[in-house]
């Protein structure tokens, strides 16, 4: 087991950024990266890849992005090096996207909402209750109908190698205690940048306002918004709880992460090491759904021992939410594709059997 510790400097760099004062300094006990295997390559040239987060150092994210620069530098004996930039220094998910296809970016690792903009069917991971627990996610992310969304990006001037979780998103706000959608009315939520989140705070009666998650943090210190909604973990490391008494949770979206690479930046790439890029994401992505699971309750009860209220809700509490935003199913069936709603729910009932 390891814990991380912030450096000194990213807390700064972080505060200049307006991400709150201090962020958390601790993470949970997190197992420990899963050794290293496999040859050492040929050499095949030297590589600098730059990777551009929106979270925190210690984000589940950060921490699996470091273990895939890791890998890349033993298995090319230091001849790739991955240098991780978070804290959304180098741009939102969505300028992000966009200096990959430039090439002015080699890597990032966005929410699959913004990435809509490049495969619309990606839409599917926002319908709110479609993914109810981590097997079904598990299931849902490693199934042939998901991984076929990745290869959507052809032409785009993206390689999407594998997907990442982000975790269930909770509610918080800076008002009152939410526990059923009535409490909702009136509020305004920042959501992330894809027309399905906007539509589902709508339905329950939210003002929300679609922004950069490098912004949130000040829009809602300033007032601006009374709240926003993020896993537990990024509440608790982005320090949202500094600026935000009350949270729910909710879990009423599963949006996984895709981590990308500028096509350009594949295509200097040797094809050994293309090889060990994509084998070095999958591989990443499988450890930081490993400390997603680990980050998940801890944050919860971290966020409460620095004074957030967290609202729990029961089956019923949730089953009001999820009648409440049925018309969003109604609104997006079409665009989405009734098919690949029904394809996904079967993979989420399969894994209910099992
Ligand atoms: O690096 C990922 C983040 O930039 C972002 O996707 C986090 O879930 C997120 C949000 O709410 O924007």
């Amino acid at each position: 087991m390891t814990r991380y510790w912030l450096p000194a400097l990213a807390t700064a760099s972080a505060t200049a950024l307006g991400m709150g004062a201090a962020l958390a300094a601790e993470t949970p006990d997190l197992s420990d990266p899963p050794p290293i295997e496999g040859e050492t390559l040929e050499d095949a040239g030297s590589h600098t890849i730059r990777v551009g987060l929106g979270l925190a150092e210690t984000s589940p994210l950060y921490i699996s992005t470091e273990h895939f620069g890791e890998i890349l530098s033993e298995r090319t004996d230091g001849r790739i090096k991955v240098e991780v930039f978070p804290n959304s220094q180098l741009g939102d998910d969505a300028q992000m996207m966009e200096m990959l296809q430039t090439g002015s970016l080699d890597m990032t690792i966005p929410s699959t909402s913004p990435a809509t903009t490049y495969v619309p069917e990606l839409a599917v991971f926002d319908l709110p209750f479609l993914i109810p627990d981590r097997d079904a996610a598990v299931a849902v992310l490693q199934s042939d109908v998901a991984l076929d969304l990745l290869d959507e990006f052809e032409g785009s001037g993206i390689k999407a190698l594998a997907y990442h979780e982000n975790g269930f998103r909770q509610l918080t706000n800076s008002e009152k205690a939410v526990a059923s959608p009535d409490d909702i009315e009136g509020l305004t939520i920042r959501t992330m940048e894809n027309p399905v989140q906007l539509s589902i705070w709508e339905t329950l009666g939210a003002s929300p306002t679609a922004m950069a998650f490098g912004e949130v943090f000040s829009a809602m210190e300033q007032g601006v918004i009374d709240g926003q909604e993020n896993p537990f973990s990024t509440i608790l490391t982005s320090n949202f709880h500094e600026v935000q008494d009350h949270a729910s949770e909710t879990r009423h979206v599963y949006t996984p992460f895709i981590i990308m690479m500028s096509e350009r930046t594949w295509d200097t790439l040797d094809p050994s090491y293309q090889e060990l890029v994509q084998e070095a994401a999958e591989q990443a992505a499988e450890y930081e759904i490993q400390l997603a699971s680990e980050y998940d309750d801890w944050s919860r009860e971290q966020l409460e021992e620095h004074g957030m209220e967290v609202t729990r809700l029961d089956e019923d509490q949730i089953a009001a939410f999820q009648d409440a935003v049925q018309p969003v199913y109604d609104e997006w069936e079409d665009e989405i594709g009734a098919e690949l709603i029904e394809e996904i729910q079967a993979i989420v009932d399969d894994s209910a059997d099992e």
